[in-house]
């Protein structure tokens, strides 16, 4: 097996009667996978840290590369990448701030 999904979340809805015969139902399931393991992770090392913050800084001012999955880069979790990722990262590694979490575009 090449890969192993970690991070997924399944919504299964079941719906039916009883008081028909047959019996009538529908069942519906989607399984939702993100590549978000570690919020904050730019670089998708398993670790958050100020190398994450240096690669968000070095993609927003110097056309760096881009994160590899952009959720889990996405530090303050509102599904885009800029400068408030930035300076959030900064105030949870040197100001004791809120925990990174991971955006929800599923990219
Ligand atoms: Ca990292
Ligand atoms: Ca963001």
């Amino acid at each position: 097996m090449d890969s192993i999904v970690t991070n997924a979340s399944a919504t299964i809805v079941v719906a039916g009667t009883f008081a028909n015969s047959p019996l009538e139902y529908a069942i519906s399931y989607s399984i939702v996978a993100t590549c978000c393991f570690v919020p904050g992770d730019f670089d998708s090392d398993g670790a958050f840290n100020i190398a994450d913050v240096t690669a968000g800084i070095t993609r927003i001012f110097a056309s760096g590369p881009a994160p590899l999955c952009q959720d889990q880069a996405d530090a303050n979790g509102d599904n885009t990448y800029n400068i408030a990722d930035v300076t959030y990262g900064i105030n949870r590694i040197f100001g004791g701030g809120p925990a990174p979490i991971c955006g929800t575009t599923n990219g």
